[in-house]
């Protein structure tokens, strides 16, 4: 079905009274520019993603649209510096901005996500000056929407193993294999793929729509991430010119580095849908009367509500300290495995407990819990799954590696 999005937010454009919980004053940890890009960023959610996006969801469908609006809004590569149209800005900054696109809906959030850490990224800090001019501005302004291909149908967690693969041919290369699982992927202009050359060695590609045997077919029947479009790449003997090569980077540390860059975005957009559940729980946990009573008046519901606050708060320390380890270049691998993997629990178990409080309206979409729960799980297993983040710290405590 086709969405009207002007009329659904002509119909909906009151539905959204999000404020955020503060309860160790955090904003004080914050500039002024951190808390101007933090606000402007929800003031354009509560406009153009609350009202439309439980139909989005409904209908499985990607808010297209919005891929300028999130250039014009600066959250498309705000880490980026901005000679090359990114916003210059530090990792609190982002974090900030991811924190509220997911509150909005944890596919919108996605969608940036992979534009900036994982399609500018990669260019910005392994590619040639002339594909950083190329590519760069038009990602960063949203003319372009990128994707990124490292997980493949036969290896997710495993992407050392890959069999996507290029052979020389004179100025180009002969890309095949196929991605799966690639958000973005349906309507990219640009996808950063990462295949093995004839030694077996990774490098990235940049592969444009339109070059002969590229498709990108759309994955359906998604109970999750439903507003996002996730689609495969697929190469069937695809000619890829060798200036499009990433020259700065080869072996498996290149996409694992871009990954941390957003495995770090999504320890804040974790708290955003945390935060959305929250403030929903706690509305209605006052407005909803059982027994004579409103349900916030019964200690089981007081619980739940007291342990959900504990666990953002903890959340937002951990962002805010791996922030300001990712400004000062000092954040490593498994600083950033532990924010990720911490918050998207703490978000997920935050939007079971919430949607608990609002009874059977807790799977209405009506509210936005159930929304936030199923995109939850998605989020708890793309940038490496729960486990592989857990192997990730325990390498690290005990120098004894799972993986071999
Ligand atoms: P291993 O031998 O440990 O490492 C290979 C090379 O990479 C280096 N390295 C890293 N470098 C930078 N950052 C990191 N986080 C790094 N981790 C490892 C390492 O030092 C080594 O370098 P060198 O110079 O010695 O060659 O690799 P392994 O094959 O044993 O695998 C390790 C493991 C399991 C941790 C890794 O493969 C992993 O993280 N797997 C998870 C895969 C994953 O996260 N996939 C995500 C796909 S993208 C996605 O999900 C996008 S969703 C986006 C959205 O919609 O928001
Ligand atoms: P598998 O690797 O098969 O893992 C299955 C289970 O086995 C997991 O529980 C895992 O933790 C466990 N497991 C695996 N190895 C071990 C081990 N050594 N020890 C213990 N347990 C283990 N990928 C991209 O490249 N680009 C994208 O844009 C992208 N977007 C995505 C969007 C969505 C909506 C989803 C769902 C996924 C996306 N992914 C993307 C893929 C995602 O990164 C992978 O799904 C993820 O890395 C896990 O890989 P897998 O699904 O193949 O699971």
């Amino acid at each position: 079905m086709e969405l009207d999005f002007e009329s659904l937010k002509a119909q909906n454009n009151q539905v959204d009274d999000f404020t955020h919980p503060d309860f160790y004053e955090i904003d004080n940890l914050l500039t002024e520019e951190h808390k101007l890009i933090r606000d402007s960023v929800r003031r354009w959610v509560k406009k153009e993603i609350s009202p439309i996006i439980d139909a989005c969801c409904q209908e499985a469908t990607f808010p297209q649209h919005i891929v300028p609006q999130l250039g014009d809004i600066g959250c498309f590569g705000p880490q980026i510096p901005s000679e090359y149209g990114g916003g210059g800005l530090d990792y609190i900054s982002y974090g900030l901005a991811m924190q509220e696109l997911e509150r909005g809906d944890s596919g919108i959030r996605s969608t940036a996500s992979v534009q900036g850490s994982l399609v500018m990224y990669p260019i910005y800090k392994f590619g040639s000056e002339e594909q950083k001019q190329k590519y760069l501005p038009k990602l960063a302004s949203g003319e372009f929407l990128g994707s990124f291909g490292l997980t493949e149908p036969n290896h997710g967690s495993d992407p050392g193993s890959m069999e996507s693969n290029f052979k020389d041919d004179g100025d180009h290369v002969i890309l095949n294999g196929a991605k799966m699982w690639i958000s973005n992927a349906p309507f990219c202009d640009v996808a950063v793929v990462w295949a093995k050359n004839e030694e077996g060695i990774v490098h990235g590609l940049i592969v444009d729509r339109g070059m002969e045997g590229f498709t990108t077919p759309t994955t359906h029947k998604k109970w999750s991430l439903r507003a996002s479009a996730t689609g495969e790449l697929v190469f069937d003997n695809v000619r890829v010119p060798k200036e499009n090569i990433l020259p700065n980077v080869k072996g498996l540390k290149g996409p694992l580095t871009c990954l941390n860059s957003a495995r770090y975005g999504i320890c804040w957009g974790a708290i955003g849908a945390a935060m959305d559940c929250y403030h929903t729980a706690v509305k209605y946990a006052k407005e909803r009367t059982q027994f004579g009573k409103p349900i916030g008046a019964f200690q089981l519901q007081q619980k739940k509500l007291s342990e959900m606050l504990t666990e953002i708060t903890k959340a937002q320390l951990l962002a805010w300290r791996v922030g300001t380890l990712m400004n000062d270049g000092k954040a490593t691998p498994s600083q950033i495995s532990m924010a990720k993997r911490n918050n998207v629990e703490i978000a997920l178990n935050v939007a079971r407990e919430s949607r608990q409080i609002l009874g059977g309206m807790g799977i209405s979409g009506d509210y936005p819990i159930m929304r936030h729960m199923a995109n939850l799980e998605s989020v708890i297993t793309y940038e490496g799954t729960h486990d592989i983040h857990l192997l990730i710290l325990g390498m690290e405590i005990t120098g004894e590696n799972a993986f071999v």
